[in-house]
C-alpha cells in the first residue's frame, strides 16, 4: 500500500473529521513546491489560506527561527523578553498604527479587537450592551465569538447558544449599513475582500463609504486583514486599495511567515489604551521565537518588493486566465495574487477541478461550492506561473 493511503488510514482512525482534504499526504516543501510521501511534487497554489504569502520554508524566516530556538523561545508576557519589542515596532511601523497586542491565531486576534472595541464603547460613550454591525458571508474564525455571527449554517450548527451584540447586513451595501446603526452601533467589522465567501470584491467606494459612516457616527472601523494582508492583493493592507484606514485591525496568518503562528490587533493609543494590566491576554501572544519569525516574515516582504510582485503577477495571472474563455467559468474575482474562480452551477461543483488541478500537479483548494481558490505564494515567478497557467488551461478547457 502506498505511503499514502497508510497515512490517510491512520488519520481516519484517530482524528476528528473536521475537515474533508484533497487525497494528498505532504511532507516537504520549498517555495512554492511541495513533495508528497510518494515523492510526487506539486506547485502549492492555496498557501495554507495565504499564511505562506513568503513560500514553504523561506530561508531567511527558518533561521530566524533556528537562531531565536538556540536562544529562547517561550517567556509568557510574567516577564520581558528581548524580541518582542523590536517585531512590534517594525509591525506598527510598516502598517502605521501606533500600537499592537501580539496574539496566535487570527481568531484569537478577531477576539482582542472585539474586546477592545467593546471596552472601548463602555469608557468613552458609556454604552455596555453596543452592537458591532457585521457582513453577511464573512469569516472571522471558529471560536463561539467568531461562529455567533457567521451567516453560515454550518459554521453554527449545535454550537450555541450564541455571542449577543453583532448584526449582519449584506456586504458591499453602505445603505443597508447606514439603515443598521442605532445608538447602541459601537462598531463595525468587515473583511476588505471576503476570503471564505469566495474571494467577493466589495464595490469600489465601499469601504470609503464605510469609514464615512464610522467617522459620522463615532464608530469604530474595525477590518480584518488576517487573510487579505502582508500583500496578498497587491498592497501590503488591501484598505490601501481603497485610501482609507480603519481604526482596528486584525492581522495574522502570513505575520508567521509559514512557520508559527503570529497574530495581533493594530490600533491607535486611543483604544489600546482600554486594556489594563491583567485585562487580557495569551499563554504564547508575544513569545520570542513568533516574534523573531514575524519581523523576519516582515523583513522578507520588504526585501524581496513581494507586495509589488503580487500586484504585477497577480493581473498578469488573471488577464491570462480571461483569456482562455473558459466555458465552465462564471466570473474570475480577485486583487493581485487573491483570485477565485467562480465555476458555473451547470458545470458542477470547484471540487472535481481541484482534484484533476491535484493530477496535473497543482495543489488548490475550492470554497463555497463553485470556487476555486488561487492564492499562491507570493514568491512565485512568472514562469512558474506560466507553468500553472498551463495546467489549468488543460482543466478549465473541454
Ligand atoms: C478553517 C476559511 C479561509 C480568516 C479571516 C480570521 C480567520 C481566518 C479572514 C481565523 C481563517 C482559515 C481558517 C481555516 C480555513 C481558512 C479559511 F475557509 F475557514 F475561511 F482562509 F478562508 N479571519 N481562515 O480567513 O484565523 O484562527 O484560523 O488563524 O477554520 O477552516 P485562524
Amino acid at each position: 500500500m502506498h505511503q499514502t493511503e497508510k497515512t490517510i488510514n491512520l488519520v481516519n482512525e484517530v482524528s476528528a473529521t473536521n475537515y474533508k482534504p484533497l487525497p494528498v499526504v505532504l511532507s516537504e516543501g520549498e517555495g512554492i513546491w511541495v513533495k508528497d510521501v510518494d515523492g510526487n511534487t506539486y506547485m502549492d497554489m492555496l498557501s495554507a489560506y495565504s499564511s505562506l504569502n513568503q513560500g514553504h520554508r523561506h530561508p531567511k524566516i527558518i533561521k530566524a527561527l533556528k537562531d531565536q530556538a538556540d536562544k529562547i523561545t517561550i517567556t509568557s508576557r510574567a516577564f520581558h523578553n528581548d524580541q518582542m519589542g523590536d517585531f512590534l515596532k517594525k509591525l506598527c511601523d510598516m502598517s502605521g498604527f501606533s500600537k499592537s497586542l501580539p496574539m496566535n491565531t487570527g481568531a484569537e486576534a478577531v477576539e482582542t479587537c472585539i474586546k477592545a472595541v467593546r471596552k472601548w464603547a463602555l469608557k468613552t460613550k458609556g454604552i455596555e450592551d453596543g452592537e458591532i454591525i457585521v457582513a453577511r458571508d464573512n469569516f472571522h474564525g471558529r471560536t463561539i465569538t467568531a461562529i455567533s455571527f457567521s451567516s453560515e449554517p454550518q459554521y453554527r450548527e449545535g454550537f450555541g447558544p450564541f455571542t449577543p451584540g453583532f448584526v449582519i447586513v449584506p456586504y458591499g451595501d453602505a445603505a443597508a449599513m447606514e439603515a443598521a446603526i442605532t445608538p447602541k452601533t459601537i462598531g463595525v467589522m468587515l473583511e476588505p475582500a471576503q476570503g471564505e465567501a469566495g474571494v467577493i470584491i466589495p464595490p469600489k467606494g465601499y469601504l470609503k463609504e464605510v469609514r464615512a459612516l464610522c467617522d459620522k457616527h463615532k464608530m469604530m472601523m474595525i477590518l480584518d486583514e488576517i487573510q487579505t494582508g502582508f500583500g496578498r492583493t497587491g498592497k501590503l493592507f488591501c484598505f490601501e486599495h481603497e485610501g482609507i484606514r480603519p481604526d482596528v485591525l486584525a492581522v495574522g496568518k502570513a505575520l508567521g511567515g509559514g512557520v508559527y503562528p503570529v497574530s495581533a490587533m493594530l490600533s491607535n493609543d486611543e483604544v489600546m489604551s482600554v486594556f489594563r494590566p491583567g485585562d487580557h491576554g495569551s499563554t504564547f501572544g508575544g513569545n520570542p521565537l513568533g516574534a523573531a519569525v514575524g519581523k523576519a516574515a516582515l523583513e522578507v516582504l520588504e526585501d524581496e518588493n513581494l507586495v509589488e510582485k503580487s500586484a504585477t503577477l497577480g493581473q498578469f495571472f488573471m488577464d491570462e486566465l480571461a483569456k482562455m474563455n473558459s466555458p465552465y467559468v462564471k466570473e474570475i474575482r480577485g486583487m493581485g495574487l487573491f483570485v477565485g474562480v467562480e465555476i458555473k452551477e451547470e458545470c458542477g461543483l470547484a471540487r472535481p477541478f481541484c482534484e484533476k488541478l491535484m493530477e496535473l500537479g497543482l495543489l488548490c483548494k475550492e470554497t463555497h461550492h463553485q470556487t476555486i481558490r488561487f492564492t499562491p505564494p507570493l514568491v512565485i515567478t512568472k514562469e512558474e506561473l506560466i507553468d500553472a497557467l498551463e495546467k489549468i488551461k488543460k482543466v478549465l478547457l473541454p
